[in-house]
């Protein structure tokens, strides 16, 4: 795919006085950015993405919204190369895109990763907002741009042992490095606001899952495994900690929150979540009994996939998301487990074509 960056360096070059609401998505091909993106453009934003460069293309998530930018009239998705670790280029980027509202959604997102890397999941997750917020910054006092807003993707990992029900009053306690790069980043937002006045807001998203969740996250994990056991690709399913608890969502209904932060009178903090809660194993039994099957016959306790220390119970109490922002969740628990077997089941049974016909082996694991 290409970038605009191959061809023309020149972002939307639309100035202040623009008819279209200028968005700049940093992780626009990952799950959140994917949706936000279909959001705003709906919502008629032209929409800006920095993406990263890999030796793969790692657009899959966006592809049905790409057009090539060689029929620039058309496309109002343009995706820039650049990355969280360059300050260089995301102050380039600002001041070529010259964006009204800016979304942080990249980082290093997998906590049990965190880790095995914890050096590089800081600088992205909670060093790289710090270059954001400070290339946003800097691009307002060159270019007197102040109404530019600024999103920041925060985390219930936050909350980390704190018990339920958590709100945003609630005391954060990061249980990895990843949430406590979150943590550094959710400060430094909230340093940016109150020290340059910037409009910036901590959204602490609770879970949030979908048929485009990346395939090592737990629901993503169950879902495909239930979709390949069913069609006969696979049998078993290796698992880690069955009794932690999280409130899970749909992402489709969580982007719209961080679109609604940005459109208030003044920025703030909120957290979005569905106000339930469920265990592993009850995504588990869900899941499985959804397609007639029993998920005791297929799950193997992998001592593996157990963090060295867990979060055992989140729930989220989104009572000022829901008053002062007027949202609230339309897909619930049982919907959205069912939505994404259903996605699963569809791809495994493409996958047994494929396998079928002697083009890919059974055994090669998503
Ligand atoms: P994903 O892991 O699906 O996407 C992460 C995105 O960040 C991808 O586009 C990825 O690019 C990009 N990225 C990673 N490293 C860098 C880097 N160094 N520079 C630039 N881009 C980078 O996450 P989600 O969409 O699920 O989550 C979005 C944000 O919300 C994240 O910050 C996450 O931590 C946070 N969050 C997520 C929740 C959830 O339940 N989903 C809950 C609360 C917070 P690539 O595609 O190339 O890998
Ligand atoms: P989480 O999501 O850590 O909450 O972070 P994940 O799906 O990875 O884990 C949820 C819970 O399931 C348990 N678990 C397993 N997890 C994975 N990934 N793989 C397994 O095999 C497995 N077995 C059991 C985990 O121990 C955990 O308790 C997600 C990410 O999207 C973060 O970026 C985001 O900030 C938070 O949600 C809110």
């Amino acid at each position: 795919m290409a970038t605009d960056s191959e061809n023309s360096r020149s972002g939307s070059g639309n100035g202040d006085a623009a008819a279209l609401k200028v968005a700049l998505i940093t992780g626009i091909t990952g799950q959140d950015g994917s949706y936000l993106t279909e959001f705003l453009l709906g919502k008629g934003y032209e929409v800006h993405g920095l993406i990263r460069r890999s030796s793969n293309f790692n657009t899959q998530r966006i592809n049905h919204i790409y057009i090539d930018p060689h029929n620039a009239h058309k496309a109002r998705m343009k995706l820039h190369y650049a990355d969280l670790t360059d300050a260089s280029s995301l102050r380039r980027w600002l001041d070529t895109i010259r964006p009204d509202e800016v979304y942080n959604l990249a980082a290093q997102s997998h906590v049990a990763v965190s880790f095995e890397i914890p050096d590089y999941t800081a600088d992205v997750v909670a060093t790289g907002a710090l270059r954001l917020l400070e290339a946003v910054r800097s691009h307002i006092q060159d270019t007197g741009r102040a109404h530019i807003r600024y999103y920041q993707a925060g985390s219930s990992e936050m909350f980390g042992s704190t018990p339920p029900p958590q709100s945003e009053a609630t005391p954060f306690h990061p249980r990895s490095p990843y949430a406590a790069s979150k943590a550094a980043a959710h400060w430094y937002t909230v340093n940016y606001r109150e020290a340059y006045g910037l409009y910036a807001c901590n959204g602490i998203l609770f879970n949030h899952e979908s048929p485009r969740r990346g395939e090592n996250f737990v629901t993503r994990k169950i879902t495909r495994a239930v979709g390949r056991i069913k069609v006969g690709l696979q049998s078993k399913l290796y698992l880690g900690n069955l009794q932690a608890s999280r409130d899970w969502g749909f992402a489709g209904d969580y982007v719209e929150a961080m679109w609604l932060m940005l459109q208030q009178e003044k920025p703030d903090d909120y957290v979005v979540a569905t106000e339930e809660s469920h265990s592993v194993q009850e995504f588990l039994e869900v899941a499985f009994g959804y397609v007639g099957l029993n998920w005791n016959d297929h799950v193997v306790i992998d001592k593996r996939y157990f963090r060295p220390a867990e979060v055992d119970n989140l729930k989220g109490d989104a009572g000022k998301a829901k008053q002062v922002l007027g949202w609230k969740p339309k897909v619930g628990f049982e919907k959205l487990v069912k939505m994404m077997v259903d996605e699963d089941v569809e791809l495994a049974k493409r996958e047994k074509v494929l396998v079928d016909a002697g083009y890919m082996d059974a055994q090669q694991q998503p």
